[in-house]
């Protein structure tokens, strides 16, 4: 209940930032872009994790609000890089039920515009639920936005609703194998037949793919064998604080 005072407190005052994790290219071995984390700078309890205050943030109705805070803030950063020199991607989660909202669109051509950021510097990330939810609109509206230049994909591949036609139909760029089929990719033959399967499916389609939760060098060479396009996960990197984020990249490129 304090918890949730705390939160309309925390929307005001901007106690949220991002943590940033990148994504690795298995071609050029380089950071092709950073998937952005949000944490919730507690004055009392520090920092909290998704984990800890999204389940409220939902339950209490302003998983909106903290979405479009959330994507104004990603727009902000971009637009900070690139003051900087700094041209990396960014990917930004939406949950599920901010995803086809109206205004979405305009608010984000609002945001480009001001921060005068490229569409093409943002990717959304959606589940397959999401995508799947109404499977007509989803993909009109997937196209809409990638008519923009926005990118949109695929996270937690696997774990949602695995009907596959939403994938012909929907023009995401991206595929995120989730991570649970990596964990145990390496001593468990069906899993590694999955990935395999995804793997060609995705390229099938003309979709890239990358693998969720890389812990181990072993991991990563048999996604690198298997042809995945680009890793994501603790071998590489932990999700970083923005300072570290950037200096990792500074010796990446
Ligand atoms: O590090 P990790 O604990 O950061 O993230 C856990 C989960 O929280 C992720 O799987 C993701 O779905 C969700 N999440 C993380 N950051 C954001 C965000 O900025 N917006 C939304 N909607 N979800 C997020
Ligand atoms: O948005 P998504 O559901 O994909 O969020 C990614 C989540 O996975 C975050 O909580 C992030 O901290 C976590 N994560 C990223 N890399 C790894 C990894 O290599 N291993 C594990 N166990 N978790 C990871
Ligand atoms: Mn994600
Ligand atoms: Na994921």
């Amino acid at each position: 209940l304090s918890l949730e005072k705390d939160l309309l407190q925390a929307l005001e005052q901007d106690q949220f930032i991002f943590y940033f994790q990148p994504q690795w290219n298995l071609r050029d071995g380089r950071i092709e872009a950073y998937e952005a984390l949000v944490r919730w700078i507690h004055p009392d309890k520090g920092l909290l994790m998704p984990g800890q205050f999204l389940p409220l943030v939902e339950q209490v109705g302003l998983s909106q609000e903290l979405d479009l805070l959330l994507l104004e803030k990603a727009v902000a950063t971009l637009a900070d890089w690139k003051r900087q020199g700094i041209t990396v991607p960014l990917a930004v989660n939406m949950s599920p039920v901010n995803f086809q909202l109206d205004g979405l669109k305009k608010r984000l051509q609002q945001l480009l515009l001001r921060y005068q950021v490229s569409p093409a510097m943002l990717e959304l990330e959606i589940t397959e639920n999401t995508a799947m939810n109404d499977m007509e609109k989803g993909s009109n509206y997937v196209a809409e936005l990638q008519q923009m230049g926005i990118r949109v994909s695929i996270d937690d591949f696997g774990t949602g609703y695995s009907s596959l036609g939403y994938l012909r139909k929907m023009p995401i760029d991206k595929i995120k194998i989730d991570r649970s089929f990596v964990t145990e990719m390496a001593t468990n033959d069906s899993d590694m037949m999955i990935i395999k399967t995804m793997v060609t499916l995705a390229h099938g389609l003309g979709k890239r793919i990358l693998a969720e939760g890389v812990e181990n060098q072993a991991q990563l060479e048999v996604l690198r064998a298997l042809s995945c396009d680009a890793i994501q996960g603790y071998l590489l990197a932990k999700p970083l604080p923005e300072q570290d984020a950037l200096a990792l990249l500074a010796t990446d490129n």
